[in-house]
């Protein structure tokens, strides 16, 4: 019998790349096998979200005041769930969560990593079947191994990161996770229930022809930001537009398409809120990353997103994120003195 073994699992990947370093301890392997595990039962539930009674609001409102969905509460309990058990995670920070969780038993104390992950975004898509997704960031924790994990743990900036990823729940289900090593993308063969290695060494095309902004919020962005929106709709020698505007408001998605084919998304800042809505540990910085080792760029309009130093959990930034060319040419808009 002829097995086809060009295609890997996500397990077999991580494996082989750990064997290139004989000094690994496997606990990243492990990390990102307990993340697919718990990505896995997300969409089983996130399939049948129509069937059971798992759609519509929980009743409750998370930290940042907005409504929580019952699958919300569902993917958190379950990426939780499973890196609390596994034998590679000391804590964890979720969007969903108040403050940050300590697992305090003697293997997570002796663990090095600590989770930050967003474990079900654009989850108002959730009720009308539009793509929603998980995103994780790991860090290596900095405090003492052997004692509890702290909060400078989770409180650092975005470079220090790593390995971060997200998984699509859409058309079909993918995890995507970037080491500084490069990005890679596994579609979930449901006939075996894995994730296999469908995407090899992602990079973002420099040029794109995709952006992707709220329009609705224009009038509420500043100059430079304005005068970029309107220039994606004309023709310069420049740019080669106009550009493609294609907004689905659950960032996963936006930015997964823009990483596949090249293009640009933005949360900017507005008048009301400067910072914009993103965070900055559970959205932009994973997502900062995994573009930077796809060679694209990432910043708040004026720093580079993954050397911001974070001073809360729940911190928000503008984010525009993309492609290498398109984001310079953004730049020259957002500091026209540069
Ligand atoms: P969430 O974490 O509460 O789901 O919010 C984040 C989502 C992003 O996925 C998306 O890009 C953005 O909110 C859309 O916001 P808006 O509707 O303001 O454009
Ligand atoms: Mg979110």
């Amino acid at each position: 019998m002829i097995i086809n073994r060009n295609i890997l699992t996500l397990d077999e990947f991580t494996i082989q790349q750990m064997r290139q370093f004989p000094n690994a301890t496997g606990e990243l392997s492990s990390l990102l096998r307990d993340i697919g595990l718990a990505a896995k039962r997300v969409n089983v539930e996130v399939n049948k979200a129509g069937l059971v009674d798992i759609l519509g609001d929980a009743g409750s409102v998370n930290v940042q005041g907005e409504d929580v969905k019952k699958l919300d509460i569902y993917a958190n309990n379950q990426f939780m769930g499973v890196l609390k058990h596994g034998i590679s995670c000391a804590g964890i920070g979720s969007e969903e969560m108040d403050d940050f969780v300590v697992f305090d038993d003697e293997v997570s104390n002796n663990s090095k990593y600590v989770v930050l992950f967003d474990p079900l975004d654009g989850s108002g898509n959730i009720d009308v079947n539009v793509s929603i997704g998980t995103i994780f960031s790991i860090y290596k924790r900095v405090s003492t191994l052997g004692t509890p994990c702290t909060k400078e743990d989770f409180l650092q900036p975005g470079i220090k990161q790593v390995a971060a990823g997200y998984v699509i729940y859409g058309s079909s289900t993918m995890m995507v996770y970037a080491t500084r090593r490069g990005v890679n993308g596994f579609t979930l063969d449901p006939s075996i229930g894995e994730f296999s290695l469908s995407h090899p060494n992602i990079k973002c095309p420099p040029d794109g022809k995709f952006y992707s902004v709220n329009h609705g919020n224009f009038f509420q962005y500043k100059e430079g930001v304005r005068e970029y929106i309107n220039g994606c709709q004309k023709k310069t020698k420049e740019t080669g537009g106009p550009y493609t505007q294609r907004y689905i408001g659950s960032m996963v998605a936006d930015v997964h398409r823009n990483l596949i084919k090249g293009g640009i998304f933005m949360y900017p800042g507005t008048l009301d809120k400067p910072k914009g809505k993103l965070r900055l540990l559970y959205e932009a910085n994973p997502f900062a990353f995994i573009l930077e080792v796809a060679g694209g760029k990432a910043t708040n309009g004026e720093q580079r997103i993954l050397e911001i130093q974070p001073t809360k959990l729940h911190e928000r930034t503008a984010l525009f994120i993309g492609s290498k060319n398109m984001m310079d040419e953004l730049e020259t808009f957002l500091n026209p003195s540069a």
